[in-house]
């Protein structure tokens, strides 16, 4: 610092021994040059620029460049302190608490702001606006973006919650010591085309009656029964549909069997849902039995079903392979014992075998909330024994059991290996496919269910966050794209070219953003069991008519419509699809005053026909075109009207008849010449409003047409005609 102030000093004594003050300013230089040595502070204030050059004469003040200088620094620098002592009081600043992976509502929150506010902080920035909504996961920098636009100032949140967290989840067993293996029974699904007689050959190896009871004679469910077979031996069937509509219930009777039955009608033949079953069969690596069913009907033609089979590598005793194929009457009950037989047999060379001691391992088939009991499972026990009381988890939901029902409805205590029974005593739902785990304690259940929806929102949150990066990534090349281009503009007109295109996004709310310009359709979908709403689900995700009406499924649930499910559709004004539920007459009378139309069916493919109905229903109609006549011009005339001249063609009517009322073209060889109406049509001399196959007329037209002679005159009518639905569900 004192190497820098002598410096200074030789430099000022230049510049100020040409003036009149010179000697004065030498012996104070002197002076300064002791001081120096002496204390640096002290000379500094002793050499303050002002006394650098202390003029006699004003003047010299003037002409010393150095003090101009320093003078005009000094008032530069108390203006500027002036000024900020004006305009920025020293305030502390907001502090807001952040983290990683906030969310815009969560940051709009800790600042104390709403949404929008968000949305504006982020104006002018590459971040795609229109894809922002509450749930929306900023990144880390646009975080710090938004606290800082906004004037305040961003602390990192404690590290404790983004530690990890220990996996508190269960899993099946390991494989269990062979040698407490017991025989157990085996778990048989029928499978095949609709109508093949699946659910009749049920009810003749049980003596029921199911199939003549069901809605629109079709199995909409899966079910599950315990056959005891003359011969003593007890099997668990799973009865599955054989509806296209059905397949994720098809997949899942075959993940959960043994052996498959795959029903095939002999007076059919292999249809599309057999081949469906051979896939999930192979699939789920289960052997299968061919019942070749409706033997009985006079076209039946079992030897054209085998070798129908051959083709999808089913390949039957008879022509060498592996798989057993029993001719049945299933109305008849002919040949039944020889199927169970079969079916033994199978079992038998499988060697089924389970464990009884330890923890109960399981499946669940089907899921739904029945009014009295609750939230009710269909489980095949697959491992250990499960008792009433005993504590289960099934992906995010537990259970007390507090009953067990075999499928006659009579209470059990207890199932082994390969029972079908009904669970009571779930928490939630849980749904139909999920593995079902018994744990040790209330407690030990609670966790294992915490850690998986602990486990679920971060995977969600990792798949949002990586979607958003994509799209951010997207939108940030273009917006780089988008200032390359206006590189040739100042910063200034850049950023207001930016804004004037951020603005009009912005300015449309995310309430707005969402109404469509398009026909759309909302639907609100309920069923009995959580199979049959996966199925409606199933189907309408293959809705590809998005182009024509969006369709949107707002909500879905299982159980009876409810007050809420008509507001939701109200608010979204959708329509309510139901499935084998019921809406109180209080829902109906809600439904009908708000404008929501219910719409309840029991049979799968009625209610898929209204929903392709309803689809339609939005799109606008087409225009169409009737030709109702044409005619052939054969010659041309002036005719005076007033002062006008007005052309005339005499014509020749070909076919049907012309209509003045209706619309008209005029062709010359392929092309349109006019399409307009007509101003005159005689007949001779007479005004007529039609003109019949081979009758001769006068037509004048409303444009400035030049006729000659073999143009044709076609006279057509617009009709409108509904549009339908490109959709195509499969059925
Ligand atoms: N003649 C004759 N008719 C049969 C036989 N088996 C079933 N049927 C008839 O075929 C129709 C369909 O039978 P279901 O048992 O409901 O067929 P399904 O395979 O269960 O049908 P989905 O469950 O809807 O796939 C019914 O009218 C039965 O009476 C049979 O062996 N002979
Ligand atoms: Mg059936």
């Amino acid at each position: 610092m004192s190497a820098l102030l002598q410096d200074d000093l030789i430099e000022q004594s230049h510049l100020c021994q040409d003036t009149a003050g010179m000697n004065v300013m030498s012996s104070m230089i002197r002076g300064a040059r002791r001081l120096v040595h002496a204390d640096p502070v002290l000379l500094s204030r002793f050499l303050s620029p002002p006394l650098l050059c202390r003029a006699q004469n004003p003047t010299l003040l003037l002409t010393c460049q150095h003090n101009r200088k320093y003078a005009s620094k000094q008032v530069k620098g108390q203006n500027k302190e002036q000024r900020n002592l004006k305009v920025k009081p020293k305030v502390d600043k907001q502090e807001v608490e952040i983290r990683q992976r906030m969310t815009v509502a969560e940051l709009a929150q800790a600042m104390n702001k709403d949404f929008d506010h968000v949305l504006e902080a982020l104006l002018n920035t590459p971040v795609d606006l229109d894809s922002l909504d509450p749930d929306s996961v900023l990144e880390e920098k646009w975080i710090k973006k938004v606290v800082t636009q906004s004037g305040m100032k961003f602390r990192w949140a404690k590290l404790s919650q983004t530690r990890e967290r220990p996996n508190r989840d269960t899993h099946r067993r390991p494989p269990a010591d062979p040698s407490s293996l017991v025989p157990r029974p085996p778990v048989v699904t029928i499978m095949g085309h609709v109508d093949h007689g699946k659910t009749t050959l049920l009810d003749s190896l049980r003596r029921s009656q199911i199939a003549s009871t069901e809605a629109g004679g079709i199995t909409q469910h899966i079910g599950a029964f315990l056959v005891q077979l003359p011969t003593g031996e007890r099997i668990t069937f799973l009865d599955t549909p054989g509806h296209a509509a059905f397949s994720t219930m098809r997949a899942r009777g075959a993940n959960a069997t043994d052996i498959i039955i795959l029903v095939v009608a002999a007076d059919d033949g292999v249809m599309n849902q057999t081949v469906e079953s051979i896939q999930h069969a192979r699939r789920a690596k289960v052997p299968m039995i061919v019942a070749v069913n409706k033997c009985d009907k006079p076209k039946a033609d079992p030897q054209r079903v085998k070798q129908e089979l051959l083709a999808h590598d089913v390949v039957c005793e008879e022509f060498g392979g592996d798989v057993q194929a029993i001719h049945i009457s299933a109305l008849k009950g002919d040949n039944l014992l020889a199927l169970a037989e079969a079916t033994v047999a199978l079992a038998e060379v499988l060697e089924l075998k389970a464990e009884l001691s330890g923890s109960m391992e399981g499946l669940i088939i089907e899921s739904w909330t029945d009014k009295g009991k609750g939230p009710v499972t269909t489980t095949i026990v697959q491992r250990g024994m499960l008792k009433q009381g005993c504590i289960l988890v099934a992906g995010k939901s537990w259970a007390k059991v507090r009953f067990l029902f075999d499928e006659n409805g009579q209470v059990v205590t207890e199932a082994g290996p390969s029972s079908a029974v009904q669970v009571v005593g779930w928490k939630d739902l849980p749904s139909a496919g999920e593995v079902i785990l018994e744990v040790e304690s209330e407690r030990r259940a609670r966790e294992v269910v915490d850690w998986r929806t602990y486990e679920e929102e971060q995977q969600r949150l990792q798949k949002e966050q990586s979607i958003i990066e994509h799209k951010q990534k997207l939108h940030q090349e273009e917006y780089m794209k988008e200032k390359a281009e206006l590189t040739h503009l100042s910063w200034r007109q850049r950023q207001l070219v930016l804004y004037r295109a951020n603005k009009a996004k912005f300015f449309t709310r995310p309430s707005e953003r969402t109404q469509r310009d398009g026909p759309s359709l909302s639907l609100i979908i309920k069923g009995d069991v959580d199979g049959s709403v996966e199925a409606i689900l199933n189907i309408t995700d293959s809705y590809d008519a998005q182009h024509q009406c969006e369709l949107d499924v707002v909500h879905f649930g299982i159980g009876d419509i409810s007050e809420n499910d008509v507001n939701m559709a109200e608010t979204f004004a959708g329509s309510i699809y139901g499935f084998n539920v019921g809406a109180s007459n209080k829902v109906q009378k809600l439904a009908a005053k708000s404008g929501v139309p219910l719409r309840l069916h029991t049979v799968i493919y009625k209610l898929v026909e209204q929903l392709k109905d309803e689809l339609s229903s939005k799109l606008p109609p087409l225009l169409m075109e009737n030709v109702v006549g044409e005619a052939t011009v054969l010659a041309l005339f002036d005719v005076s009207m007033g002062k006008k001249v007005v052309p005339v063609a005499g014509c020749r009517v070909q076919n049907g008849q012309l209509d003045r009322r209706l619309k008209f073209r005029l062709i010359r060889g392929q092309d349109t010449v006019w399409e307009g109406s007509l101003v005159a049509l005689k007949h001779f001399k007479d005004d007529v409003v039609t003109v019949k196959t081979g009758m001769d007329c006068g037509l004048s037209v409303d444009g400035d047409v030049t006729f000659s002679p073999g143009d044709v005159i076609i006279c057509f009518e617009e009709l409108d005609s509904p549009q339908v639905t490109s959709w195509d569900p499969g059925f």
